[in-house]
């Protein structure tokens, strides 16, 4: 990021208190050019596409105050901690003017779905997270799309650009702008996604100081469409647009810290990391494009993984096997959780029973993975060896087998 001197003649947009731009100079031709040039310099640096959007998401609040209320971000505390900061592009960070958004796809390769979501003594790991993590390496992309442009601009005499890369975790509505920036409409599930490119995409921004020209949001195209809402397990998608975290399985198996609610743990399956259900239903991912980064291709050990051999894994096996990739972020006891509530729901076999109870005696565990293990022991003890998967899954493994013959 470069360092902004303040303005001579203060511009009543860019004039707070604490961050003091001038005003841009740059013509309207001149700020065309570079709008072609950013998109350009975007395709080259990765990303799939590149929108402007301006910085009023006014319409917004209303929704996002509404979701905080009634209590849907559960323990995600730093959902509410921001206040309206994260619909203010401008607070989070003064001076702004549009938002760059970027779109970086991350669908890879032989995913595997529907054999892998059929397969009760597999885990089932979100196809985001095979791979390295995204965040650092779609932030450093976007501080090189910076950089590109402040040089551009100092050629044109304008040495004040200011701009900083956001990606996922900071307190900004990511999807609303990348709407807003015609990067895709709002699916019923709240994903962005975009006719020619389905939703299997990580979304990121550049927010900065320069009128660019702004791009048009494209049509939504749900239409009369349901398959998201019917298919999601836990019933999490509770009105179009709208989910209740508290229910996904991505925030039970991903951001929540202790136990997960009992009620959910049968409808979790074999998914021991995120949830793709509600994509992979998606009539529109039929013509999703693969990931043209290796870095986001599902390292060996992840791939069709053995749900009895990842819960062998130690402590110290867990933190090698999983460096550089966002599963690291849960740490071990959450993942042995995960992974025992999905050995609790496959089918009875002696061999999980003694994998659960050799569990028990590790110092590995503590009163939460215990609790688990327990209830999984509880699972085997209970069920006819070939009870297996739930009716909405059978119904989403065909629906891939149909849908998505590729990734099947
Ligand atoms: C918190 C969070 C979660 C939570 C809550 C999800 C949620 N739906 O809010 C949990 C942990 C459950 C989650 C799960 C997932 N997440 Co997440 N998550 C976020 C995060 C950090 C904030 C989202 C947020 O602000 N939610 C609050 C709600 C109120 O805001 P919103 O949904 O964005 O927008 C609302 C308004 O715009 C309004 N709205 C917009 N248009 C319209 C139209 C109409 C008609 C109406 C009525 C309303 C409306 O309604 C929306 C929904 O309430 C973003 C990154 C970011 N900083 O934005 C990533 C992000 C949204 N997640 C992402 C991903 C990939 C996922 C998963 C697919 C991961 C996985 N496979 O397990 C799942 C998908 C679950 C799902 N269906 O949403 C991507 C989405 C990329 C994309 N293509 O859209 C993001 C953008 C991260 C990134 N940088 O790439 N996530
Ligand atoms: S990720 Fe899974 S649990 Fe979450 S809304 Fe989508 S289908 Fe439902
Ligand atoms: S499944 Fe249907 S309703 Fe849901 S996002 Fe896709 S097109 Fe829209």
């Amino acid at each position: 990021m470069t360092t902004t001197t303040p303005a001579l003649t203060p511009d009543p947009i860019t004039d707070l208190e604490t961050h003091l731009t001038k005003p841009c100079p740059l013509t309207v031709a001149q700020l065309d050019v570079l709008n072609r040039q950013i998109k350009q310099w975007g395709k080259e640096l990765g990303f799939a596409h590149i929108g402007v959007a301006d910085i009023d998401l006014s319409q917004h609040e209303a929704g996002l105050q509404d979701w905080l209320d009634k209590g849907y971000h559960g323990e995600m505390n730093y959902m509410a901690n921001h206040g309206m900061m994260r619909a203010r592009p401008n607070e989070l960070h003064p001076g702004t003017l549009r938002v760059i958004c970027a779109r970086m796809d991350y669908l890879p390769p032989d995913a595997g779905f529907a054999s892998n979501l059929t397969d009760p003594n597999l885990g089932y790991i979100s196809r985001y997270a095979g791979g390295r993590d995204y965040h650092k390496m779609i932030r450093q992309r976007l501080k090189k799309l910076g950089d590109k442009i402040t040089e551009h601009c100092q050629t044109l005499g304008f040495d004040d650009t200011d701009f900083r890369p956001f990606v996922d975790s900071a307190p900004i509505l990511e999807r609303p702008l990348a709407d807003k920036a015609g990067l895709g409409w709002t699916g019923k599930h709240s994903l962005i996604l975009h006719p020619d490119a389905g939703s299997w995409f990580f979304l990121g921004e550049l927010l900065i100081n320069l009128p660019l020209p702004l791009d048009i949001p494209i049509e939504e195209g749900c239409n009369t469409c349901v398959a998201c809402i019917k298919s999601c397990p836990t019933d999490a998608i509770v009105a179009p647009y709208v989910v209740d975290a508290r229910r996904c399985i991505s925030y039970l198996t991903i951001e929540l810290q202790g136990a997960i609610p009992e009620e959910f743990r049968p409808l979790i399956g074999n998914r021991i990391y995120g949830c793709d259900d509600c994509q992979l239903v998606c009539p529109v991912n039929a013509k999703a494009p693969l990931t043209q980064e290796t870095d986001f291709h599902t390292r060996s050990v992840l791939i069709q993984p053995d749900l009895l051999s990842l819960f062998a894994w130690s402590e110290s096996q867990f933190l090698s096997q999983t460096e550089g990739s966002a599963i690291r972020r849960i740490g071990h006891k959450r993942w042995l959780r995960n992974i025992a509530i999905a050995l609790g729901n496959a089918p009875a076999n002696p061999a999980i029973i003694s994998a659960l109870e050799r569990r028990k005696d590790s110092q590995e565990i503590d009163d939460m993975v215990l609790e688990h293990i327990d209830w999984a022991l509880l699972q085997q003890t209970q069920k006819a060896p070939l009870e297996t998967l739930s009716r909405k899954t059978q119904r989403v493994i065909r629906s891939i087998q149909k849908g998505l013959p590729r990734d099947a």
